[in-house]
């Protein structure tokens, strides 16, 4: 027959499959429900390598669960708001919308070349107003609850990208997309209250998430207990937070940010100078240098005391960045002796240090001692707590006792900060609420959705949304008063977009939910996939969504995903990111066009572990172009039959069975390149059976007909067009998993060399327990072994069952 060439039908099979509904997800068909997602992309333009090295895994698995019987929703849609579209708007002076839309018609016809089981009567684009309307739904109802508020904040400024960013989206103080330093600016801007959640999404129990992204979204919650302990000052009482409690009459100075409200209030004329000098420097940086614990601590001295509660000592109030505006209270009781930075600032300034904890059985701290002890010990020099357990694992009965005597409450602080949502940007979904001069913030009334985003805009950066310059939208009346209002002209955040998608796909076009109620006992998402680098963002905001959503009564979930996994990163050759400017670019198009779409997918799979990736090897494609060349000869080549191997028919069904018994926990541990070495192993097995007594034989068909199932999750298109030449009916997409039969998998034969005179010489397949003279003789037979003992005498024979033969002839 002729050779593989996968040009000559992967295409109409794809045709076909979308002609006949083949992956259409039916809710109410048999079997049990899986919904498995991958990441939905932003329509960029263009689908990379990285976006097929994310989805040919998960449509595997997927395809899996479905021939397992499970009934598998497997949806894609587009991420599709956001600044590049309208960067691109600015620079090639097109709409975002046409931008947008254009490229989600070109991206889906790439996903569908992929061949994957994408049930595409799902898609949707969050651009869509029939999907940001809900956005907008939902802002109100979170807004009725008190979820969503406008506050005044300090907040974070891109510079190049004109807009605020949310915290989470600085890192190491740059934008996230623009990498331009952020500015800090005093705005008023809607908020998500996610803080009220903070200790429900510290709690895992109903979400199976990586460690990785357990341990980054925890710590970036950053919960931390203590207690407020209040001083008094010439300004007021001024509270700090600690965490150490038990420290507290090791205080010998306190700290206020810079930032800090009282600084200016505390500050004696003599040192006014020399604090407003600082407070203005220290605003040119960042958070983040000013943590940064290299460098040199610096501050200032305001010339104002606070009184210790317990003590009545003056302790001097400095000024210094390394206390920051956004935590606790701004201020902090410093503890040189057990703390670093409180220990370098003292040294510096030539501040007191005060022992109050000490080792047990240790020396006193030394009078130049290098090194604050921040370890766990006895209390010291601190009156009636002496002798008390000092250290963290300690403080809730010091909280305790500082309660009692009114100098202290307890107090839990965390690092997250509620969500801000307002973008100064055009293409997001426009804020539902307007403005009126009587009324104050009014929200759109629900039957008014959606605020359409109007498509006559300026697109200019100006710090203000482009949505200020269009007047006829922006005006308004009332819908308290009828009077005259003004639109809200900022957009949503657009990772507001992602918070909720999972539950659009079961009905991306109701208009009356966000999703239909009957269809929720499809969530949670059984298996959520994609990057890593979403492991706060995107992921804690949509954990969120969910508990609100739940909170509203429309879910009963707490979590959007049961299982979420991650994939790793196909790297240049150079192992660099690919990027245009590196030249390092691998084009799936190219390799399709090229090798057809099995190959390339085989290859994804086989690159590398798929929760690690790595860098890209233009060679590697050669091992799958081969063996899917070997697979369709196996299957259409006659000549390589014929009886001139050794394959019994326990050998076959033996290579077939246990094969499949790893293929399956392999998928079922997402374990995909060693699921294509399986494969290709069993493959020099079958060929070897084809030029063997086995061949034609019923167990060959089974053997033929099992790998064929096999074939179908990783390389659909070969799979199909050999089911479907081998007679067989319907698709080989349906078909059932084939069933391991297990006494065939397992079985007590082992391979054992045979040695001539020590020399191995050949080997033999037989039980572990055979018997010496079954096993001899067995061995006696293997022709090469044969050919060396011709015309020989044995003198000996040594035969360790399952282990070693050894036929030893005399010279
Ligand atoms: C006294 C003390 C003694 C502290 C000691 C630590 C060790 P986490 O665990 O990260 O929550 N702190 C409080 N507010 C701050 C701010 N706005 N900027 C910088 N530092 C601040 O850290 C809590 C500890 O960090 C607090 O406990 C406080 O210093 C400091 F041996 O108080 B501690
Ligand atoms: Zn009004």
């Amino acid at each position: 027959a002729e050779r593989y060439n996968p040009h000559a039908f992967e295409h109409a099979w794809q045709e076909k499959w979308e002609h006949d509904g083949l992956y259409r997800f039916d809710p109410e068909a048999p079997g049990e429900k899986h919904y498995a997602m991958t990441m939905f992309p932003y329509p960029s333009g263009n689908l990379h390598i990285g976006h097929w090295y994310a989805n040919v895994a998960p449509d595997a698995h997927a395809r899996w669960m479905r021939m397992r019987g499970h009934n598998v929703l497997f949806p894609m849609g587009f991420d599709a708001f956001g600044l590049p579209a309208e960067n691109a708007a600015i620079k090639n002076n097109i709409n975002p919308a046409a931008w947008t839309y254009s490229n989600i018609a070109h991206m889906t016809g790439q996903f569908q070349r992929m061949g994957t089981m994408i049930d595409w009567s799902r898609r949707f684009a969050t651009c869509d107003p029939e999907y940001y309307r809900w956005n907008q739904w939902f802002f109100i109802q979170f807004y009725k609850r008190g979820l969503a508020y406008k506050r005044e904040s300090l907040v974070n400024w891109d510079p190049v990208d004109q807009t605020v960013l949310a915290n989470e989206q600085v890192i190491d103080g740059r934008g996230d997309r623009s990498g331009a330093l952020i500015e800090r600016r005093l705005m008023s801007q809607w908020h998500f209250k996610i803080t009220d959640y903070a200790d429900e999404l510290l709690d895992f129990t109903h979400t199976d998430m990586p460690e990785r992204v357990r341990v980054m979204q925890t710590n970036w919650i950053g919960k931390s207990v203590g207690a407020e302990v209040t001083f008094d000052t010439p300004a007021g009482p001024e509270t700090v937070f600690t965490t150490r409690p038990d420290t507290l009459m090791g205080a010998t100075f306190l700290v206020l940010a810079p930032e800090h409200a009282r600084v200016a209030a505390l500050t004696t004329d003599e040192q006014r100078a020399e604090v407003e000098a600082y407070v203005v420097a220290a605003g040119r940086r960042t958070d983040v240098e000013r943590q940064q614990d290299s460098g040199e601590k610096t501050g200032v001295f305001t010339g104002a005391f606070a009184t210790h509660p317990i003590t009545g000592h003056q302790l001097p109030i400095w000024v210094a960045d390394y206390v920051l505006a956004t935590y606790g209270t701004g201020s902090i009781m410093a503890v040189p002796a057990h703390d670093e930075r409180d220990f370098a600032f003292a040294r510096r300034f030539g501040l007191d240090i005060r022992e109050v904890i000490r080792p047990e059985g240790g020396e006193p701290m030394a009078g130049d001692a290098e090194a604050p002890y921040s370890g766990e010990g006895l209390i010291v020099n601190s009156g009636d707590f002496d002798g008390l357990a000092g250290g963290k694992a300690s403080i809730a009965g010091i909280v305790a006792a500082l309660e009692e005597r009114g100098v202290a409450k307890a107090k839990t602080t965390y690092r997250l900060r509620d969500w801000l949502v307002s973008r100064q940007r055009y293409w997001g979904t426009p804020i539902p609420i307007v403005y009126c001069q009587k009324c104050g913030a009014v929200p759109v009334p629900e039957d008014q959705l959606p605020v359409e985003l109007p498509a006559d805009v300026e697109f200019l950066p100006t710090g203000q949304s482009p949505l200020v310059l269009n007047r006829a939208w922006v005006e308004t009346t009332c819908p308290e008063c009828g009077g005259p209002a003004e639109r809200d002209t900022d957009t949503m955040d657009t990772f507001v977009d992602s918070s909720w998608y999972m539950y659009r796909y079961l009905s991306p076009h109701d208009d009356q939910h966000p999703f239909d109620p009957a269809q929720a006992r499809l969530l949670p998402v059984d298996l959520y996939t994609g990057g890593i680098e979403h492991a706060i963002l995107h992921l804690l905001y949509s954990r969120f969504w969910t508990k609100v959503m739940r909170d509203l009564g429309l879910t009963t979930q707490h979590e959007p995903f049961a299982h979420l996994r991650n994939q790793g990163i196909i790297l240049g050759e150079d192992n660099e990111k690919m990027s245009k400017s590196r030249g390092n670019v691998v084009d799936p198009d190219d390799l399709v066009r090229e090798y057809g779409v099995d190959t390339v997918r085989t290859y994804l799979m086989f690159i590398a572990p798929w929760e690690l990736g790595g860098p890209w090897d233009p060679q590697g494609i050669n091992g799958p172009v081969k063996w899917l060349g070997r697979v369709w000869a196996l299957y259409f080549d006659e000549k390589a039959s014929g009886p001139q191997e050794n394959v019994s028919e326990a050998d076959l069904r033996y290579a077939v069975h246990s094969a499949l018994k790893k293929v399956g926990g392999d998928f079922a541990r997402m374990s995909f390149n060693t699921i294509v070495a399986a494969l290709m192993e069993l493959t020099n097995t079958l060929v070897k059976a084809k030029r063997s007594p086995v061949f034609g034989t019923p167990v060959w068909d089974e053997a033929l007909h099992i790998f064929n199932l096999m074939l179908a999750p990783l390389v659909p298109h070969i799979a199909e067009q050999i089911w479907t030449e081998r007679g067989g009916v319907g698709s080989v997409h349906v078909q059932p998993w084939p069933q391991v039969d297990e006494a065939a998998a397992t079985r007590d034969t082992v391979t054992i060399g045979v040695q001539v005179s020590g020399k191995v010489r050949g080997e033999v397949s037989i039980s572990k327990t055979a018997p010496q003279d079954e096993a001899l003789a067995a061995a006696r037979a293997v022709p090469e072994v044969a050919r060396y003992l011709e015309g020989k005498a044995v003198v000996k024979e040594i035969y360790v069952p399952g282990r070693i033969i050894n036929i030893v002839t005399s010279k």
